[in-house]
Order: structure tokens, then C-alpha cells, then sequence
């Protein structure tokens, strides 16, 4: 595999912490352990989104862009951190915010990602359109109107994903953690992932795939649209592969969707992913959010009760972010 063949822009603090959950753990009869990319940057907070811009940043620089141009809902945190990232290197950035939400807080086009971005000085442009994560046109308009003012756009999709580069970042996290477990004498023969838009799992199963002994890469579903999802994750994973020469190619049986979190459906959560917030904020002081982590958090802990997460296994549950977008839904934890 060669990943550093590629231009690298470090974005990160360097690895993003890892650390057992301890009193979770005691609770699940299981030991699991949590790494920490919601944290993992100084850029307005971080995420999933800053290790994927890593591989990004450098290919608009090289273009000689001055703008980049991303789509995601209201309370994305990807726009959030394009917008981060945007300032953190001299560029522009614009960023179509999509109705992607059935949810109506009064200040949830005001409050947690959309402030930032604001305060980070993106230009914000407010979209009807409803969820999808595929190619809008609401985006390539943008794009256009960048063009059509005399500026050069970088075109950067939901969630950094179906982009040639977008998976990359998700192959060094792999990297990341077996050299985090050299030090630490631990094997996470279980790794627990929220999937959306498919390129952090999609790189991880790159990364993963690539090392000797083999282990699970779990996604858990928050898209609501899993075919979706799952299709996108198995092309990311298989262009991304190809990209890195990975040597061998990724097949549907890689790609492992658990599918039964994500109700009711995207953006809103159910009454058990909001036990699953509540119950891992009281037990280790971590924030995960309705949106995304929640549900990978209720999604661990449902295998982990239910035994398809055997007893005796060790699992790692990568947190990619999300907190800001808690403030738009303040509402359900009053
Ligand atoms: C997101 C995505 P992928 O999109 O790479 O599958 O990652 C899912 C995911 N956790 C998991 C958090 C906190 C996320 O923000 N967020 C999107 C956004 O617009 O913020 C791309 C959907």
C-alpha cells in the first residue's frame, strides 16, 4: 500500500487521543476503548472532516483555488470545517446549506455549526432542498457563481466523500490506531463507525484491509437511506484502494452496514439513541450527538447487549465529532 504518495497538509494535533472507557465498559461487560477525532484538531473543534481536508487542502492549493465550495444540511459539520479550514489557509468558502432536517428549532439556522461557520467568515447560502447525499445542483450553482465572480472554486462534496482523494484520510487513521496499539499493547479486533456519506469507512476498510490481522470495521447507519449509503461506502472503499494500491479488491462482503439505528430517520433521533447519549455522557463525561454519534453509540452498545459483539472482544469506538450541532436541539433535553 503507498498513502505517502500523496500531499499531506497536517491539520491535527497529531494522532487523535486514545483512551478506554472504563466505566462504560464496566457497565457492558466488554472492554472498549474510544479514539478521539471529535477532538482531534484546533480548527473550530474538529472532526472526522478536518482528517479527510488533510488529503484535500493540498490538491486546491496545488489548483491554485481560492474557494472552497461544499453542501451539506443547516447543521452540517463538514461545511463547519470546510469553513475552518478555509480560513486556516487563506482561502474563501462557500457553503450551500440544505434542509436536509425535519426539525424546527427557532434557532436552528442561528446556533452550533451554521454560527461557526459564520463566525469563520464562509459565506453561508440557505437551500430548500431536502437530504440526499448525492451530486445537487444547488452546488454546482455555486460553483458557477464562484466562477462567474472571477474567483478559482475547489469542489468539495457532502461530507468530502465522493471526491478521488476523500477516502484517504480514513486509510492513515488505520495506520493511526495499530501504531497507537503498538504502544498501548492493546488489539481492537471491533471498530464501531457512524456512516453517512461513506468516506470514513470506506477508508478505514483501505487501512484496515492493508494490515496483517484482520478485524471488523462496523459502520452503523445514520443516513436512514442505507442502500444509499452502503453503495457509496463500497465505491469509496474500492476507487480509494485502487488509489493507494491496496493490492486486492474490495468486495460487498467488506463492507459491513448495521442498518437498524438510524430511526426515525436522519437528523432526528429516537427515544433509544437518546438514552444511548444520555447513558455514555453519565458514565464517562462524552458528548455524542443526535445526529450521528449518538446513534453509533446506541448501535455498540445494542451489539454489545445482544452478543453479536462477543464477550472477551475488545472494541473501538471512533468518535468523529458533531457536538456543535447539539445546540440546535435543545429543545429534547429540557
Ligand atoms: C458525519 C458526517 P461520513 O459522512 O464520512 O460517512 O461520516 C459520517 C459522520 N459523524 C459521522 C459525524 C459527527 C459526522 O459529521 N457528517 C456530514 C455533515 O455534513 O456533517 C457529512 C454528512
Amino acid at each position: 500500500m503507498n498513502l505517502e504518495k500523496f500531499p499531506h497538509y497536517p491539520l491535527m494535533f497529531g494522532p487523535s487521543p486514545l483512551h478506554p472507557l472504563k466505566r462504560l465498559s464496566e457497565h457492558l461487560g466488554l472492554e472498549i476503548w474510544a479514539k478521539r477525532d471529535d477532538c482531534n484538531s484546533g480548527l473550530a473543534y474538529g472532526g472526522n472532516k478536518v482528517r479527510k481536508l488533510e488529503y484535500l487542502l493540498p490538491d486546491a492549493l496545488a489548483q491554485g483555488c481560492d474557494t472552497l465550495v461544499s453542501i451539506g444540511g443547516m447543521q452540517s459539520n463538514h461545511t463547519r470545517q470546510v469553513a475552518a479550514v478555509a480560513a486556516f489557509a487563506g482561502l474563501k468558502a462557500h457553503l450551500v446549506q440544505e434542509h436536509w432536517v425535519n426539525w424546527h428549532d427557532a434557532v436552528y439556522d442561528r446556533v452550533g455549526n451554521i454560527q461557526l461557520s459564520r463566525i469563520l467568515g464562509a459565506k453561508v447560502e440557505l437551500n430548500p432542498s431536502g437530504f440526499s447525499i448525492g451530486l445537487r445542483e444547488s452546488w454546482q450553482r455555486a460553483l458557477d457563481t464562484v466562477r462567474e465572480r472571477g474567483g478559482k472554486p475547489y469542489a468539495i462534496p457532502a461530507g468530502a466523500s465522493d471526491h478521488p482523494l476523500g477516502g484517504l484520510g480514513f486509510v492513515g487513521f488505520a495506520a493511526e490506531v495499530a501504531e497507537q496499539e503498538r504502544q498501548l499493547g492493546v488489539f481492537f479486533d471491533h471498530i464501531i463507525v457512524c456512516s453517512v456519506t461513506g468516506s470514513t469507512q470506506a477508508g478505514m476498510i483501505v487501512g484496515f484491509t492493508a494490515q496483517e490481522k484482520a478485524r471488523k470495521v462496523i459502520g452503523i447507519d445514520a443516513s436512514a437511506k442505507p442502500r444509499e449509503t452502503f453503495e457509496q461506502i463500497l465505491k469509496i472503499a474500492r476507487f480509494t484502494a485502487e488509489a493507494v494500491e491496496l493490492g486486492r479488491e474490495i468486495t460487498p462482503e467488506d463492507v459491513i452496514l448495521e442498518t437498524a439505528y438510524a430511526a426515525p430517520e436522519y437528523g432526528l433521533p429516537s427515544e433509544a439513541t437518546l438514552e444511548a447519549i444520555r447513558l455514555c455522557a453519565r458514565l464517562e463525561g462524552m458528548i455524542t450527538d443526535v445526529v450521528y454519534e449518538g446513534k453509533s453509540m446506541h448501535g455498540m452498545m445494542d451489539l454489545i447487549q445482544k452478543g453479536a459483539i462477543p464477550k472477551g472482544s475488545k472494541v473501538l469506538y471512533a468518535h468523529l465529532g458533531g457536538a456543535p450541532a447539539l445546540n440546535g436541539y435543545a429543545g429534547l433535553f429540557v
